[in-house]
């Protein structure tokens, strides 16, 4: 923070100003070899790949600074009305890429590390991906926030900094096993550690009341109060001076916690005590889309809603605003409920702390938080025991209770109980526990849902009751992908290609460029140009899943892509149940009819939460199957299964540029949204679909061309069936399935009987993810795709138009649609407090 008034916030911007470092390739070189001699503290002969890869993320990291302090200062200078972005997961993977193309350095990076003997592709590799976060909900906090410095938005985005991020996974004995992933192992070039900025945060203890003349007042005396210290994650946008700020909180002991202990000679529990206030922030969830119920979860999303309120407060003030003007001032998003009880936290900070009357608390909280929901699974509704909430937050309980009070009250004269039950805050059975998406609804501006499907299915069916209370706070916010990383980044040959063809690269940051692409669709020396780009990112792939599984597949075949996390709804099992039958039906054609198949490439990602039992034996079936397919001579040619292990950020930047057909195959009116598939269309993969989150939209917006569909379609549909199953209707026999159930029942796969539950539920018509359902129009589709793939033409011309319509997928779409939400506008740099002098 600047530690100077306002008005003269641009005076100090004004005078420190103009030290941009300079943008050539002789300032690169020197910054580079400074940091190389006296950070990385390395002689002239020994520059490994690895050293120079540090030099230089340095190099970026003090052009990131200059840039954030500036950014910082304006925003302040100009009383910018700021957005907050809270979210309990940030995926960013890795930063050397983005930050050079984002900040334009790349052809000074690219030289320099020339003349040093190695090459940015190279040293690239070298760096460990960031990934806090498990898959979409993560990465959409992520693209968001490039957007969000792109477009000049003042935002910043709070989070935690987990020591060890999602797990990493080894497929042992065709199994999954789960490792640590210690990201931090040699270190983070990108964050700023803010030994200043810390914070205490309490927990457990007892609440104090005393009667102030009528009024009463509470205190809470926490029993246990840690301190969250900050670490800044600079985030630059493209083609702007505009930096915005990840601030990620760590737990680390208070000192004044310790003394206790230590004072009372009480040594060895003074350090157990240490040790239980860094694990609150040692280990992210990994835990995908259902809900955790473990009291150290509420700890972390307690302890960096208050480190995060508390800076967001202290920012206000010295801004030198006055409380009641917060909502002009500050709008807070909360991603999912994980930060909702940040909501609970403000009122207790200004009811308690500053002495501000609970109504008028409540009525500002309502002005500057907004919730978004991501999922309408009832397992992943986030329900917390009143017996947890109120050991560990006693004084956020009796918020919650006067809240809900409140809030009844208000609606009771025109409501029954059965409406005023199910709205409540408090749920009873079976035990008391507070609903966090009903506290967020309640205490928020808005709630979107992140596609029209998820937003219509929000209001009609999971949160109809506050639906019929607050028609107008519903809204969509339909996912969106940055098309820096996933595009110019990812696949830098159709970035190229795109560019030339246009005479443009406007695209970056508009991607509604990419329309004009359709002219061109059906001529034939672009579409040559586009299969040969595919062709080279399917030799990479290629060449990327022989060193990693040893298993040789043909760049030729149709490279067939399932990666997502691994979750019964995402229905993998179906994709899986296929492939068996494939396998079956090539086994019992003759030599020449087999001439007439199109080969195919299988390829699965993603992992499984460690408890998640289901998940992981899917994953088992697919890689037993992977095992017996790939070692058989006859069908070799026609069909390879891969399982590519670890599925993360930067392993989804090889495997989507080489991708021609991906799958998003989930029941309908399951998949809130998905982000894979905007980011397979952006990279001209087809998709095999069914009608459900944003496929749908994507579906729309291409008028047809490049999505094959199948499958029940409407989510009303899928509940009738459910209930016809429920009454004990039986399904016709499919005979297909029938087939590879059989196979898998007579030891095709030489397996140990693990799968007979799968065999025995399907075969029983336990059928709750419709894959009984929904097998036969699945190898329609199948069949589909391969007549597609065997005219080269139509399929280029198909993807062509495909990624040409996926402008509304961008994420500078949706972020300019929050910011409007939010009431914040853009604040660029003028441009000449920009470094243009020094270019
Ligand atoms: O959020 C993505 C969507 O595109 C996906 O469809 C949706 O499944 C995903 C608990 C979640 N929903 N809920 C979670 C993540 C972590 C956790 O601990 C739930 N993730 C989604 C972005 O909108």
């Amino acid at each position: 923070d600047l530690g100077v008034e306002p008005q003269h916030a641009m005076d100090a911007l004004w005078a420190t100003q103009q030290t941009y470092t300079a943008r050539n390739q002789g300032a690169v070189r020197q910054q580079i070899i400074h940091h190389l001699e006296h950070t990385v503290a390395c002689s002239r002969f020994d520059m490994t790949p690895k050293n120079t890869m540090t030099a230089a993320a340095l190099s970026l990291r003090d052009r990131l600074i200059e840039y954030l302090n500036d950014s910082n200062v304006y925003f302040t200078a100009m009383s910018a009305k700021r957005a907050y972005y809270m979210s309990i997961e940030f995926l960013i993977g890795r930063s050397f890429s983005n930050a050079v193309n984002n900040m334009r350095l790349e052809s000074e990076f690219r030289g320099v590390l020339a003349e040093l003997g190695t090459r940015m592709e190279e040293i690239v590799q070298l760096e460990h991906d960031a990934g806090l976060g498990n898959g979409g909900l993560g990465r959409l906090a992520a693209c968001y926030l490039d957007s969000m410095a792109t477009l000049n938005y003042p935002v910043w985005g709070y989070g935690i900094r987990y020591k060890y991020g999602m797990f990493r996974q080894e497929i042992i004995n065709k199994r999954q096993r789960e490792f640590p992933d210690f990201w931090l192992a040699e270190g983070t070039p990108w964050e700023i550690e803010r030994n200043d900025v810390l914070y205490a945060v309490g927990f457990y203890g007892v609440v104090e009341r005393t009667d102030t003349g009528g009024v009463d007042k509470y205190k809470w005396h926490a029993a246990q109060t840690v301190c969250a210290k900050a670490y800044d994650t600079p985030v630059p946008g493209y083609d702007t001076t505009t930096c915005l700020n990840l601030r990620l909180w760590s737990s680390q002991p208070s000192e004044e916690f310790d003394l206790v202990s230590f004072n009372k000679g009480d040594y060895a529990s003074a350090i157990a005590s240490r040790q239980e206030a860094e694990a609150i922030t040692s280990v992210l969830y990994p835990d995908d889309s259902t809900h955790a119920g473990l009291e150290l979860r509420l700890k972390q999303q307690y302890f960096f809603s208050s480190a995060s309120l508390q800076d967001i407060l202290a920012r206000f003030v010295q801004e030198g605003h006055a409380f009641d003007d917060l909502p002009d001032f500050v709008a807070i998003q909360l991603n999912d409920t994980h930060p909702t009880i940040s909501v609970v936290e403000l009122i207790r900070l200004l009811v308690d702390v500053h002495g501000m009357p609970f109504e008028a608390a409540l009525s500002i909280s309502r002005r500057v938080f907004f919730f978004t929901n991501h999922t309408v699974l009832p397992e992943a509704l986030e329900r917390w025991p009143v017996s947890l909430m109120a050991a560990l937050l006693p004084r956020h309980m009796q918020l919650i209770y006067d809240i809900n009070w409140e809030f009844l009250e208000s609606i009771r004269a025109d409501h029954d109980e059965d409406f005023l039950r199910a709205v409540s805050i408090i749920g009873e059975h079976p035990e008391k526990h507070v609903r966090m998406a009903n506290l967020a609804i309640v205490m928020s501006g808005a709630v979107n849902g992140v596609a029209e499907l998820h937003t219509s299915i929000l209001k009609s069916r999971t949160f109809k009751q506050f639906h019929e209370l607050y028609p107008e706070k519903f809204c969509n916010k339909t996912n969106g992908i940055t098309s820096r990383r996933w595009l110019k980044v990812a696949n830098p040959q159709l970035s190229a290609l795109i560019t030339k063809k246009l005479g443009t690269d406007a695209w970056v940051k508009d991607l509604s460029v990419l329309r004009q692409l359709e002219e061109f669709a059906d001529e034939r020396g672009f579409q040559q140009e586009w299969m040969a780009v595919k062709r080279l990112n399917k030799d990479r792939l290629a060449a990327h899943i022989q060193r990693l599984t040893g298993i040789e597949v043909c760049p030729q075949a149709l490279f067939d892509v399932h990666v997502k996390r691994i979750h019964e709804y995402k229905r993998q099992l179906l994709n899986i149940l296929s492939v068996i039958y494939r396998y079956i039906i090539l086994k019992r054609m003759s030599p020449e009819q087999r001439e007439n198949v199109v080969p195919r490439c299988t390829i699965f990602g993603g992992k499984s939460a460690a408890a998640y039992a289901r998940a992981k034996l899917i994953i088992n079936l697919i890689n037993v199957v992977a095992s017996v397919v790939n070692e058989d001579k006859e069908t070799r040619c026609w069909l390879t299964v891969v399982f590519l292990p670890d599925y993360n950020v930067s392993l989804a930047e090889i495997i989507i540029p080489a991708t021609d057909m991906s799958q998003h195959i989930s029941t309908t009116g399951t998949e809130a949204s998905g982000t894979s598939n905007m980011k397979f269309v952006l990279n001209s993969a087809l998709i095999l679909g069914t009608l459900d989150g944003a496929t749908i939209e994507i579906n729309e917006e291409s008028d047809g061309h490049g999505v094959i569909t199948f499958g029940i379609s409407t989510e009303a549909e899928v509940e009738e069936i459910r209930a016809g199953y429920a009454q004990g209707e039986q399904e016709e026999n499919c005979v297909e399935l029938d087939s590879v159930l059989a196979e898998i029942a007579d030891g095709l796969f030489r397996d140990e009987g693990q799968f007979q539950p799968i065999v025995d539920e399907l075969s029983g018509r336990n059928d709750y993810y419709l894959i009984y359902r929904d097998f036969e129009d699945y190898l329609r589709g199948q069949q589909r795709v391969d007549s597609l793939y065997r005219d080269q033409v139509k399929w280029a011309s198909e993807a062509i138009r495909l990624t040409a319509s996926v402008a509304k997928f961008s994420s500078d779409r949706a972020a300019t649609e929050y910011a409007d939400m939010w009431g914040i506008s853009a604040f660029p740099l003028p441009t000449s407090l920009c470094e243009e002098e020094n270019r």
